[in-house]
């Protein structure tokens, strides 16, 4: 298996990034730009994944491997040189090689652009579980869109969200490979034409997914799989008659019109944007890749009957729900089964991640337009129905208040049904699919959400992998749990002091960069109080600000008590179309005007919030962070995935007992997390009082003082009445209880004042979150889906170590 490693020297390198300076950008040392230089370091990286890449096919060939297709509308990959470097142990070399280049390796680094082909959590583990689907050797695809605009980018307008177009292709992409050979004709609507048993559709409008390749490779180059991710392409590219007519738009409309399909990312992860183009988008790129599941299957000489045997196909939430109809009708309609044994044969072949619990985000299609977009689906999905119903005797429907639900459509098309962390996944029993459960009671399971230790730890954390490394040896970037190695450590002053230091380095740097960026001094010295994550009101970064608010209030009252210094930091964007949200945007800028403006606080009390908060940010902030901030409403946030980067980069949480927070509580130990608020059925039973916060209000003068500052227009000036409405919301209903634990988490706020001014006890708990957290290795999550869901195996075995 090592020989699959290319293993070059510095000089060696050089002379191949030399090669694509020259062949592949066309441009001298002397004249060539830091977009050149990048190019050619990538190309030159991509070089060495070739061999691992081809080998790791022709392993899964010769083995005759099941293979398992990760599908999903988001991939939130980020930046990849450093990634790809450190899995190839490539990453000395390529430093060294780029140093005797006269370039600036970190500089080269961070020139590349994050492709966010992803909103947040549910994007961001694809990307970690592609990067462990590598690193185990497990033969996998994933697939999804190349969309051509990514996440908006966000700026701040007088304190302000305001989006601009993501434009990360207008630069060649260096990691991809362009199969203009692998393309299907992807259909919509139109009519279904019967002939006796037959069903054939006949689609009013084609157009053709395009696949690009980026190979994905694993911890120590021993394994490559594929992100394979379709671009929407018109079936004929010009039209002459328009354009010899003098029609010029015209004549380009049906390239403008197939390619508005992989466009853009949808902006909103939480809510079904209600469009058609979504389903467009979902059908395209679902169609497409059961297509070439289908062409793969057929060129290895199977038959359809060996699908389940063969192929583990994972829909990464409802968004690719329309694979299990589209598999039925490609068995039915063209390979001519029978209705119900195909159903089975798909069922085989699929298993379905649920990813929330918020009801608006479990998509449900107007049967109307459904019919419009896909009517031969349409029929398909009555008979899946009509078979649910006489198998099971279940009184729960697909097709129900003329929606079509995808929740319920991808629990049925599925063998197996998973939450992301044990908390979410009972609550998906108890709540959502209810019904379901009892009807097919081993149907749901638990896989607990995991991060890539290579990125969130190995990579954006040097000193502090440097410091592990030295201390319990190099096995844990492939193996984390040997992390606790590192419990012992904690009663070692020296270990404790050098963990410190790397913290307070990676505090410089983040300071550094928000001074020359952002144009915003902190002293590194101060407590990194970090709430990093999309903008929700379940997240409650609401509540996080009435707390800061509160604070100020206090420190102004006592302004010689001894108040432990902190910079409150923020990152995240909102959906465009989220007015509760961006306003809370506006909130945390305007509070941060006022707050960093008053002299009485200076040095003791700051707030950061810099603009466009991607991948790329997180891996610079979450290293040097103190304390995470988890403090979602319990029951709402799915599991999280940023409280599990914070706990490896050593900030102990401040959080709710929601998502896998309960879980990363049990291992790093209660004594090790500042628990506050109400429980997931605690919440529940509250919501059924009557006038809950105002209740909570009348009895908490500190909360009573920011709200009125806040409607008053203390942090608004010039327009006194601009909260009032979002105040208005938490007196009158206040859903996600802000109001209920805002003193519990006040409270538990001041216990962490009081913990981190003893540092040294501090440090322990810092050590002993990222020595106990090593469970939480998208590793571990990949491993049980392997075992419990795909029925899939590793192709190289132990080797990986
Ligand atoms: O499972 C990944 C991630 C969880 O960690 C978050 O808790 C959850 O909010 C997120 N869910 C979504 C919802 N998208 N949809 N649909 O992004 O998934």
């Amino acid at each position: 298996l090592n020989e699959r490693r290319n293993l070059l020297t510095a000089e060696q390198f050089a002379e191949v990034i030399l090669n694509h300076l020259t062949s592949s950008q066309g441009k001298d040392p002397e004249h060539a730009s830091i977009y050149d230089w990048r190019m050619a370091l990538s190309l030159a990286l991509r070089d060495q994944v070739i061999r691992p890449w081809f080998a790791s096919t022709r392993t899964t060939y010769e083995a005759e491997a099941k293979r398992v297709y990760y599908l999903s509308m988001e991939f939130l990959v980020g930046r990849l040189i450093e990634d790809v470097a450190t899995n190839l142990r490539a990453e000395d070399v390529a430093a060294a090689a780029m140093r005797s280049l006269g370039q600036d390796y970190g500089q080269v680094v961070r020139d590349e652009p994050d492709a966010a082909l992803g909103n947040g959590g549910l994007g961001r583990l694809a990307a970690c579980f592609m990067d462990s689907l590598a690193t185990l050797g497990i033969p996998a695809y994933g697939y999804g869109i190349r969309y051509e605009h990514g996440l908006f980018e966000q700026h701040f307008k007088d304190g302000q969200q305001i989006e601009t177009a993501e434009n990360w292709l207008t630069q060649r992409y260096a990691w991809e490979f362009e199969r203009p050979e692998v393309r299907y004709e992807i259909g919509f609507g139109g009519t279904v034409e019967k002939s006796g048993q037959t069903s054939k559709w006949i689609p009013a409008e084609t157009i053709i997914a395009s696949a690009y390749d980026t190979p994905v490779v694993g911890w120590n180059g021993l394994w490559a799989n594929t992100l394979r991710l379709w671009a929407a392409k018109p079936v004929k590219v010009f039209d002459l008659d328009s354009f010899n007519r003098g029609e010029y738009l015209a004549a380009s409309e049906l390239e403008a019109l197939a390619r508005t399909i992989s466009r853009v990312l949808y902006p909103d992860d939480t809510s079904e944007a209600g469009k058609e183009l979504r389903l467009k988008q979902e059908y395209f790129f679902t169609a497409a890749s059961i297509k070439d599941i289908l062409r793969r299957l057929d060129s290895e000489g199977r038959v359809v009957r060996d699908l389940p045997q063969r192929v583990a196909i994972q829909l990464n939430d409802t968004h690719p729900a329309i694979a299990g109809p589209e598999l039925v009708r490609l068995l039915v309609d063209e390979r001519k089964l029978e209705m119900e044994n195909a159903i089975d044969i798909a069922r085989g072949c699929l298993g379905y991640t649920n990813h929330t619990l918020l009801p608006e985000a479990l998509e449900r299609w107007p049967e109307p337009i459904f019919k419009r977009v896909l009517p031969r689906h349409l029929e398909i999905v009555r008979e899946i129905e009509s078979a649910h119903l006489k198998a099971s005797g279940s009184p729960v429907r697909i097709l129900e208040d003329g929606d079509v639900k995808m929740g319920e459509l991808s629990f049925i098309m599925a063998h197996k049904v998973n939450g992301v962390s044990a908390l979410h996944s009972d609550l998906v029993r108890e709540t959502v699919f209810e019904q379901l459960n009892r009807d097919y009671p081993d149907r749901i399971l638990n896989q607990t959400n995991g991060i890539t230790p290579r990125r969130w730890l190995h990579n954006c954390n040097p000193d502090l992998r440097i410091l592990i490394n030295d201390t319990i040896g190099t096995g844990w970037p492939a193996d984390l749990e040997q992390l606790e190695k590192l419990v012992p450590h904690a009663q070692d002053a020296g270990f404790l002091e050098a963990f410190k230091a790397v913290k307070a380095k990676n505090k410089v740097r983040v300071a550094n960069w928000l001074k020359s960026h952002h144009y915003i001094a902190v002293d590194p010295d101060a407590m990194f109080d970090a709430q990093i994550k999309r903008i929700h009101e379940y997240k409650r970064q609401l509540m996080n600000l009435l707390e800061t608010v509160a604070l100020w209030n206090e420190i102004r009252d006592n302004p010689n008590a001894d108040w432990v210094p902190r910079v409150k930091i923020f990152g995240g964007k909102a959906a465009p179309g989220y007015v509760v949200a961006k306003q809370i945007i506006h909130l945390i800028n305007d509070v941060a005007a006022v707050i960093n403006a008053d002299p009485q606080v200076k040095g003791l009390l700051k707030i950061v919030y810099p603009e466009n908060y991607n991948v790329s940010m997180a891996e610079l902030l979450i290293p040097a962070t103190n304390l995470s901030e988890q403090i979602s409403t319990a029951g709402n946030e799915a599991s999280g995935t940023g409280n599990m980067k914070f706990a490896l980069n050593g900030a102990p949480t401040i959080g709710t007992l929601d998502g896998a927070n309960v879980e990363i509580r049990e291992r790093v130990g209660a004594e090790n997390f500042f628990l506050f608020g109400l429980t997931a059925a605690e919440v529940v039973e509250r919501r059924k009082q009557q006038n809950y916060s105002a209740a909570a209000i009348a009895v908490s003068q500190r909360l009573s003082r920011a709200l009125e500052q806040i409607e008053n227009g203390v942090f608004s000036p010039g327009d006194p009445d601009r909260y009032q409405g979002l105040v208005q919301d938490l007196r009158q209903k206040d859903y996600f209880l802000v109001t209920c634990d805002f003193d519990d988490y006040f409270a538990a706020q001041r216990r962490v004042d009081s913990a981190y001014a003893d540092q040294d006890s501090w440090t322990r708990m810092a050590v002993l979150n990222t020595a106990r957290v090593g469970w939480f290795s998208s590793d571990r999550t990949i491993a049980d889906y392997a075992k419990d869901i795909w029925n899939a195996h590793s192709l190289i075995g132990g080797a990986r170590q």
